[in-house]
Order: C-alpha cells, then sequence, then structure tokens
C-alpha cells in the first residue's frame, strides 16, 4: 500500500460515514482508534462513553420504554418498516463500510445489510401478530386467556464479525414488541454501529414523535458492558461472542434475575456420506469453511469424512484450498478476506502449532501479504487432516482452520459430531434419507441449527438462530424469538355470578 491509498482509505471511510449522515464529531476525534483489517491503518478516531453517560443513557431508554409501550404495536411496526426503507438505502454504502471495518467480502457486506432489510420486513409483519392463546377454564361462565405485554429495555452487546446485522435481529424484534434498546458494539467495529444509529434517527424522525432515548448506542470498552449487565433498568440481555464472555456475564444475570439471549462460541461440523453429491458438497465446504475468512459462529470448523470417499475428497479440497483467493475483499475473484487483527492470527497459529506437534498433516495456514502491508493478517484458510478429535479440535478458534477426520461406522461419526462443548450450526451430506432423517432426529444432532445438504453458515432471519451446550441456548431472529422480548400474562375473567374456585376447592365464608 502506499501512503496514497492509505490516505485515500480513510478519506473514502469519512465519505461513506457523511453519506450515512454520521456528523464528523462522532469519527474524527476520541480515544477509541479504529483499524481496517484490510490494510491495519487507523481510519478514525471515536469517542466512548463514560460511567456516567452510560446510566444516563440506560435511564433515558427506560423513560423512554413507558411511553413506547403504549404505541399500538402495528405502529411501532411502521417504525420498522421505515428503518428497513432506511437500510434498503443504505445497502451499498452501508456494505462497504462493513467490509472496510470487518473485512468481509464486499457480497458478505452487502450481504449483511440484506440481513438487516429482511428482519426489519419480518418484524414489521409481526407486529400484527403477538397473538395470546385462549385456554378453555374448567370452571363454568369463566374464561382464560394471555396477553403479551412489552418487557422494557433491552441490552445488546454485539461482536465484531456480525457488527450491524445482530444489532438488528435483536432491535428490529425489541422495538415492534415495545421495548427500548441500549446496544454495546464491539470496540472493533463501532463506524458501522454509529452508521446504523444514524440510519435509525433518520427513521425515527420521519415516523415522528419518537421517545428521546427509545434507541442508543454505547461505544465503550467492557465496563460499558458491565453496566448493561448489571443495570436493574434492563431486564433482558442479549450478548454475542465467546464462551469465557458468556460465563462472565450469564451468573451477574442469573443473580438479578434477568434474561438471558447468549450467542457464543461454534465448533460446527459436516458428516459427509458415501452416498453425497461431492460437487455440491464441496462448494458447501468451501463457503462454509473458509467464507469470511472462518470468522462467523456459523463457520464450519470440522469434518468427519467417510472413509470409502475420504481419499477423492480430501485430493479436491486440498486444491481449492490452495487456489482460492486470498486478498482485497474489495476485489471481483477474491473469495478470503483478512483476518480482524494480529491477536487473531497469534490465536491461529497456536492452534495450528498444537495440531502440528501432535502428528495432524497441514495444508495452508501460513501468513500472506496480498496488499503489501504489513499492519494486516491475511491468512491461507488450513486444511487439518486427523486421526483423532484431541482437546484443540473441541476448542473454537475464529479463523480458517478446517479440521478433518473419517469414519467407517455412522453411529461412530455422530459420536465424533456431538463429541464437543459447542452446539451451534451442523449439517450432514447424504442421499440417503434414513441417514438424513437419523441426523435430524433426537439421537441425531445435538445443535441448534441442523442442516442437509447446505453448509453450517448462511442461516436465514426466518428461522430462530442459535444453539446449545456452551453456545448458552439462546435463540434470536426468526419463527417465535419474538417472545423472549415480551413478558406474558395469564388472564381469567368470570363473566358468571358464582365464584367456584379452581380445583373444586371450598371456601365458604
Ligand atoms: C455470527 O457469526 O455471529 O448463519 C452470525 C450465518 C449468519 C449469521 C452468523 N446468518 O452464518
Amino acid at each position: 500500500m502506499t501512503t496514497d491509498s492509505i490516505v485515500s482509505m480513510e478519506q473514502e471511510t469519512h465519505h461513506l460515514l457523511t453519506l450515512l449522515g454520521v456528523p464528523a464529531s462522532q469519527y474524527n476525534s476520541g480515544n477509541l482508534a479504529v483499524h481496517t483489517p484490510l490494510t491495519g491503518e487507523v481510519i478514525a478516531h471515536v469517542p466512548e462513553a463514560n460511567t456516567a453517560a452510560a446510566t444516563e443513557a440506560i435511564t433515558a431508554a427506560h423513560k423512554a420504554f413507558l411511553e413506547w409501550r403504549t404505541v399500538p404495536a402495528p405502529k411501532r411496526g411502521e417504525l420498522i418498516r421505515l428503518l428497513g426503507e432506511e437500510f434498503r438505502a443504505a445497502l451499498p454504502t452501508l456494505g462497504n463500510l462493513v467490509t472496510i471495518e470487518t473485512g468481509k467480502l464486499l457480497s458478505e457486506g452487502f450481504g449483511e445489510v440484506q440481513e438487516m432489510i429482511d428482519i426489519c420486513t419480518f418484524a414489521a409483519g409481526l407486529s400484527r401478530q403477538f397473538a395470546g392463546l385462549t385456554v378453555p377454564s374448567e370452571r363454568a361462565q369463566h374464561r382464560m386467556m394471555e396477553t403479551w405485554h412489552p418487557l422494557g429495555v433491552v441490552g445488546i452487546i454485539s461482536a465484531f464479525n456480525f457488527p450491524v446485522a445482530v444489532w438488528s435481529w435483536n432491535a428490529a424484534l425489541a422495538l415492534v414488541c415495545g421495548d427500548a434498546v441500549v446496544w454495546k458494539p464491539s470496540e472493533k467495529t463501532p463506524l458501522t454501529a454509529l452508521a446504523v444509529q444514524a440510519l435509525f434517527e433518520r427513521a425515527a424522525a420521519k415516523f415522528g414523535g419518537v421517545p428521546h432515548g427509545l434507541s442508543t448506542l454505547l461505544i465503550g470498552d467492557a465496563a460499558v458492558g458491565q453496566q448493561i449487565v448489571d443495570s436493574p433498568l434492563i431486564p433482558l440481555v442479549s450478548a454475542t461472542g465467546s464462551t469465557a464472555m458468556g460465563r462472565a456475564v450469564a451468573p451477574k444475570l442469573a443473580e438479578r434475575f434477568a434474561r438471558a439471549i447468549l450467542e457464543l462460541g461454534g465448533n460446527n461440523a459436516a458428516i459427509i456420506c458415501p452416498s453425497a453429491d461431492l460437487d455440491l458438497a464441496l462448494r458447501a465446504i468451501a463457503f462454509s469453511a473458509m467464507g469470511t475468512a472462518g470468522q462467523r459462529c456459523t463457520t464450519l470448523r470440522r469434518l468427519i469424512v467417510h472413509e470409502s470417499i475420504y481419499p477423492t475428497l480430501i485430493a479436491r479440497l486440498k486444491k481449492v484450498f490452495a487456489s482460492i483467493v486470498v486478498g482485497d475483499p474489495r476485489k471481483a475473484g477474491t473469495l478470503v478476506g483478512p483476518l480482524i487483527d494480529e491477536r487473531s492470527f497469534h490465536a491461529m497459529q497456536a492452534a495450528l502449532d498444537e495440531a502440528r506437534s501432535s502428528g495432524a498433516t497441514i495444508t495452508g495456514g501460513e501468513r500472506v501479504n496480498p496488499l503489501g502491508d504489513s499492519l494486516a493478517f491475511y491468512v491461507r484458510p488450513a486444511l487439518v487432516e486427523i486421526s483423532a478429535q484431541t482437546e484443540f479440535v473441541k476448542r473454537e478458534t475464529f479463523a480458517p482452520i478446517l479440521y478433518v477426520m473419517k469414519y467407517s461406522r455412522f453411529v461412530d461419526a455422530l459420536t465424533l459430531h456431538n463429541d464437543v462443548p459447542q452446539g451451534l450450526s451442523s449439517a450432514i451430506f447424504t442421499t440417503n434419507l434414513r441417514e438424513a432423517e437419523e441426523f435430524l432426529s433426537v439421537t441425531g444432532s445435538d445443535c441448534g441449527i441442523a442442516n442437509v445438504n447446505i453448509g453450517t453458515s448462511g442461516a436465514e432471519i426466518g428461522g430462530a438462530f442459535g444453539g446449545e451446550k456452551e453456545t448458552g441456548g439462546g435463540r434470536e431472529s426468526g419463527s417465535d424469538a419474538w417472545k423472549q422480548y415480551m413478558r406474558r400474562t395469564t388472564n381469567t375473567i368470570n363473566y358468571g355470578h358464582e365464584l367456584p374456585l379452581a380445583q373444586g376447592v371450598s371456601f365458604d365464608i
């Protein structure tokens, strides 16, 4: 990179932020330096919220909630419809900014914004569907029903890899549910968060009368996250990140009986059966294992291959892993962009060192320098052939490493598959109906997401997203995930003149 092009990348970022409506004061001064993983250069400085500002924001959000909860749900849906329109209009601009800030491919950056548009469409429709059940009462002239009410302020703690989509899955639902939101984004990706906040404010201005503080952005370090977790004004915290983060957050929330939606580590596997369509499987494996440079929580990290097709598949995989273009994610033809930072590169190398000393055969994994810049961390994805699922395979390393192992009996493949602490996403490639159905059955995959002939990553927003075991158990996005953002009351109504007691109890005074 020449000095000229570094300057132009910083300028390009500022230009995008201006187009997205972010005032310069929010990115040209402040303590937090923002780097682009494309070159490793600093592209902005952002002010951080201190404790007092965070307290004020949480109090304002609570006040906003008290007002917002009385707005009819379909009207709240109109705000989210307008927000979706802002995202639609901003798609290329925000998509480019996502790429600059995270290093993901442009099509993935655009895809992330598409995911935000989709959840807004979903949530706007949902705003007319918060229906409760009517339940038959055991008592004559009585009726039972349930009513869903708004919950309160929802805290959102998000990670760098999906810097804005994760906010939208939570915020779009929370806002139509009648809640207010307070958001702490990753410190690695505050710029896209600022852009989303500016777009929210545009939508709010068009809607008119949105209470002040309904959706607040708090850029800051772990202390701000801590404040969100500890605040008695926040009845629900949705946190995405490492299992270690979840372990710190979950007991604190439990202690004050707050709800938690935890989206933590994944260690996703695919089983490749003898009858699999290998051309299709190869494409799915490539995208799931190498896409987003292995930095999705749904990234494919383990491949369990039947011994009869192992030699064919491994030869084809080696070719794909060696030929894939690693480089500038904004260039057509590139399929793997940079890792987020140096720390992530070292974690990847440490995992590969462990694999090497355990006797694994490793293809790729080395650092490359496609842009000629020593501050960026590009790597060739690694294919690691292992004979047993040892401890390092059971850990999530947030980088493009695919561990490959063999199986002979299907039952052993299932055992290997489930024998890790995490339980997010999973896949089977087979054209055998019995294998497919068994994988999806109670004795099959133990994950929150189980796919047939589709990779582990790239879920649609319409389904509930999340996983079991150390993944944290949370469910976000589609299906009935909205219920977590509301509180349910059970109502029993007596329209008669008698007062029969349930269970036939008598209490005559
Ligand atoms: C994440 O990596 O935190 O299923 C979320 C997927 C995306 C979401 C990933 N829709 O890969």
